[in-house]
């Protein structure tokens, strides 16, 4: 009892005496010995400077690592040593002029580095089978090029097992001995490009890893880094199949409404609306709207790695699947409601001038990956039509200097990517630059605004 005491009265006159110095604008003096004894921070090399590696990078320097960015990109790296904000997400701006990253191209003189983390793409080939050899090209130059008791950090999405089967086994290859020369983690990353709200810093991670040794390291690293919540699973696998599942997840969800969505334009019921009332209900309802295709780099791709996985273990993910091909049909059923609208006013595609309003996979971005517009294009052009495209985050593919342009010259429009400045379009312009047909393929104009202005409004499933 004696000795609690004699702890209370010592915390409390610890506490009064930091209370004092503060009060004297002295902050806690700290041992300046024991300040110059603690080991400088590890240096970090990031492998991948794009949307994931490039702001990983920025954070970490601006924690005060030694950071180096390796890339195959001569461009990228110019740029980055330009200071330039490659991945232009604003919050990086007033930090990135702080901070020093030390590009590379040539791996070498990434040796001495402690922690290494891997940042690049893992799309899927025209059949949709995954394809690691990107992973595989920056796990073999880490092991060329790295010394003894480095930490591994795979953030790039992969199906189940590639770390244990396709990364370890580099290492090993390359005579390095997993737990002791090297320790593998993963963390999947989840960054949202555009989003003004979620970013590297603020989103929550999960992470697992080959040993405990490995799991604490990285555990550590980002909680340096990042100020979100950082769940550790139980084995690397683990972290491995939460990426998928969780992107598995939305790429079923709006499957689920785009096959309403085909199913109520049959019915003449506003999918739009019902989905609406649906999210009225405060639990066990997530909205997912139905649209013109599902694009980019993540939704479209996740599923296959977990679908071509599963495969090898015999098992067949038929609802994934299913999920896969109702979303990869809806560019054709949007070319196909226009088919219909345009019959109205006996019309055909073929030699009709049509504006595609949208290039980009998604709202207010300018990536390209995978992007609906570009196969509802080529239907299109298939088909004969005189095509015209603006795209103002993509210019340099628009085949019009703006929208008044398009609008002049196009008979039909198809709003491919609800962009925000194709939002704010008055309607009455479609209607004096004689626009007869509106296909929305993403449910965003005013429809009965433009239906009362005497055009062909047909959304995807209203
Ligand atoms: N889409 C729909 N209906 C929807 C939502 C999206 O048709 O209800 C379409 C979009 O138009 C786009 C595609 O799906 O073509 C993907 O859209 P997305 O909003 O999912 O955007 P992404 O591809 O940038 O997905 C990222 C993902 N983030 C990571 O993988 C780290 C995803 O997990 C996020 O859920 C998503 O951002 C998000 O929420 O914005």
């Amino acid at each position: 009892m004696e000795e609690n005491n004699n702890n209370k009265t010592t915390n409390e006159l610890n506490a009064k005496l930091d209370e004092l110095l503060l009060s004297q604008g002295l902050a806690k003096i700290k041992n300046p010995a024991a300040e110059s004894q603690k080991p400088a921070k590890p240096r970090v090399c990031v492998v991948g400077m794009g949307y994931v590696g490039f702001p990983l990078a920025v954070m970490a320097a601006a924690k005060g690592y030694e950071v180096f960015g390796l890339d195959t990109d001569l461009g990228k790296l110019k740029l980055i040593d330009q200071g330039v904000n490659i991945v232009k997400e604003k919050y990086l701006d007033e930090i990135l002029p702080k901070v020093k990253i030390n590009t590379l191209h040539d791996p070498r003189p990434m040796r001495p580095c402690d922690i290494f983390l891997i940042c690049v793409p893992t799309p899927v080939d025209e059949k949709y089978y995954p394809i690691l050899e990107p992973i595989v090209n920056a796990s073999k130059t880490i092991a060329e090029n790295m010394k003894k008791g480095v930490l591994v950090i795979l953030e790039s999405t992969v199906n189940p097992g590639v770390c244990e089967e396709i990364i370890k086994p580099i290492f090993e290859k390359a005579g390095h001995l997993g737990g002791r020369d090297f320790f593998l983690a993963h963390c999947p990353e989840r960054v949202n490009p555009g989003d003004p709200k979620w970013n590297v810093t603020n989103i929550p991670r999960v992470l697992g890893a080959l040993d405990e040794t490995g799991l604490k390291l990285a555990q550590e690293f980002y909680q340096n880094v990042i100020e979100a919540p950082i769940m550790l699973m139980k084995t690397i696998r683990e972290a491995e199949a939460t990426k998928i599942v969780e992107n598995s997840f939305r790429d079923i969800n709006i499957a689920f409404v785009n096959e309403l969505a085909k199913s109520f334009d049959k019915l003449g019921i506003d999918i739009v609306n019902v989905i609406r009332g649906a999210a009225t209900k405060p639990f066990a309802f997530l909205a997912h709207w139905p649209s013109c295709g599902v694009g980019g780099h993540c939704i479209p791709v996740d599923p296959y790695y977990l679908i071509e996985k599963a495969k090898e273990n015999d098992f067949d993910h038929r609802f994934l699947r299913v999920a896969r091909e109702i979303n990869n049909s809806m560019p054709h059923y949007t070319v196909e409601t226009l088919q219909e609208a345009l019959n109205k006013i006996e019309k055909s595609i073929k030699g009709t001038n049509i504006g595609i309003l949208g290039i980009s996979y998604k709202a207010n971005v300018s990536d390209l990956r995978r992007s609906p517009s570009l196969e509802i294009i080529k239907i299109l052009k298939d088909k004969g039509a005189k095509l015209h495209l603006y795209d103002p985050h993509l210019t340099n593919l628009s085949t019009v200097k703006n929208i008044e342009e398009l609008l002049e010259k196009s008979e039909a429009l198809i709003l491919a990517t609800n962009h925000l400045e194709f939002l704010q379009i008055p309607v009455e312009k479609f209607k004096d630059y004689g626009i007869k047909v509106i296909v929305d393929g993403k449910n965003s104009f005013n429809k009965d605004k433009i239906k009362n202005l005497g055009i062909i409004y047909k959304g995807i499933g209203r």
